[in-house]
């Protein structure tokens, strides 16, 4: 079976996007695929150091999770400092990348700001850590948002010169298997992983502004709608989102020049898990007036079962950690297995 990896950060609360953009497809993915989800704690102290409550956030993304529908137990589900082998793995992958390649990183770019000298080491290093996320488990397709496409090529990169500068330590280790580059097979260690970047809201913007991506990080709460608003806030959100004047268009052609026009009626279409064409079909020629309080009623109807299992389950948060107790343990499995290939292919001396 293709391996899936995929992995959200503990800081704040998920919005729409990350739900759209990601953790709906973690959850499709679940009939076809084996799969690995993973809170991403390690790259979370990337930007900030100190949290409040880490645990507590750790939690609510475990949280969020099994609410929308992963099961644990038929997939894995843990928190990625419980396993050494990532941050191993990623210091071999420091090893592997140019620093050439992480400075074009736009993430970085953006996250660093003006001060660059002055961002955390860890922050260049984020595509690194996230490259041995994904190869740890030797992963073949990984669900992200489309922000995320600049770093999955990057895991490409990385898993292609690990396999080509020591093609002939895999071959003596013995641990190569068929890897398909492009057109050609060779034999190498990590597989090519392939994005999964697909789907009416593979980059949901900001209510406030259809330049920007819906993000935690901004610092308008009314840019984005958090899986945990309730039905009014949600209600007041779209009420207020920034849009123009004129009325719906009625075909996908019309929404070119109207990234707001656009980005609602993509979320609709993403929630109603329908095409944008046949939302259009509907809604053509209507104000944004009588649009947005379908579309309150759409999202509502859809985030309140989410975010009430969600309360439910971090009410008594035993069975969170027990999930990730029993995920960790099997991920980590996995990953030792690979960290002892890896150790023999590059020659570190082990038991
Ligand atoms: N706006 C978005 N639209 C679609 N997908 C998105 N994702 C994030 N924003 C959008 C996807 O959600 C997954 C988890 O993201 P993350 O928490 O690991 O990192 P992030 O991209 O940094 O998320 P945020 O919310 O935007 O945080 P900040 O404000 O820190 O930048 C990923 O698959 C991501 O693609």
């Amino acid at each position: 079976t293709p391996r899936v990896f995929s992995g959200v950060q503990p800081t704040g609360n998920l919005h729409l996007g990350n739900y759209l953009g990601a953790i709906r497809k973690f959850v499709a993915l679940q009939e076809s695929h084996d799969c690995i989800y993973c809170v991403v704690d390690l790259h979370s102290i990337t930007v900030q150091l100190v949290h409040d409550d880490l645990r507590g956030q750790t939690r609510s993304i475990t949280a969020a999770f099994l609410a929308a529908g992963i099961d644990p137990k038929q997939h894995i589900v843990f928190n990625q400092s419980r396993v050494p082998g990532h941050a191993e793995l990623a210091w071999v992958f420091n090893c592997v990348a140019r620093i050439g390649w992480m400075n074009r990183m736009t993430q970085f770019k953006e996250k660093a700001g003006k001060d660059r000298e002055n961002a955390s080491l860890g922050l260049l290093a984020y595509p690194s850590l996230m490259a041995a996320d994904i190869l740890l488990y030797r992963a073949t397709h990984v669900p992200v948002g489309d922000d995320q496409k600049q770093h999955l090529e990057l895991t490409r990169d990385i898993a292609a010169k690990f396999n080509n500068d020591f093609s002939d330590k895999i071959a003596a280790a013995g641990v190569g298997q068929p890897i398909q580059m492009g057109d050609e097979t060779v034999n190498g260690y990590f597989p090519i992983t392939e994005p999964l970047i697909e789907g009416p809201a593979t980059r949901v913007m900001s209510l406030k502004d259809g330049s920007k991506k819906m993000s935690k990080s901004d610092p308008s709460d009314l840019s984005r709608i958090n899986l945990t608003d309730d039905a009014d806030a949600i209600s007041r959100k779209i009420r207020k989102a920034r849009t123009d004047p004129d009325a719906l268009p009625s075909e996908v052609d019309g929404l070119t020049g109207r990234p707001e026009a656009d980005n609602l009626i993509g979320i609709y279409a993403a929630l109603a898990e329908r095409s944008k064409a046949e939302i259009l079909a509907e809604f053509g020629g209507r104000q944004f007036s009588e649009f947005k309080p379908a579309m309150a009623e759409l999202a509502v109807e859809k985030l309140a079962p989410v975010s009430g299992e969600m309360r439910r389950l971090l009410a008594a948060p035993d069975h969170i950690d027990a999930v990730l107790k029993d995920g960790g343990e099997r991920a980590g499995a996995i990953a030792a297995a690979t960290m002892n290939d890896v150790k023999d292919i590059i020659g570190l001396l082990r038991d």
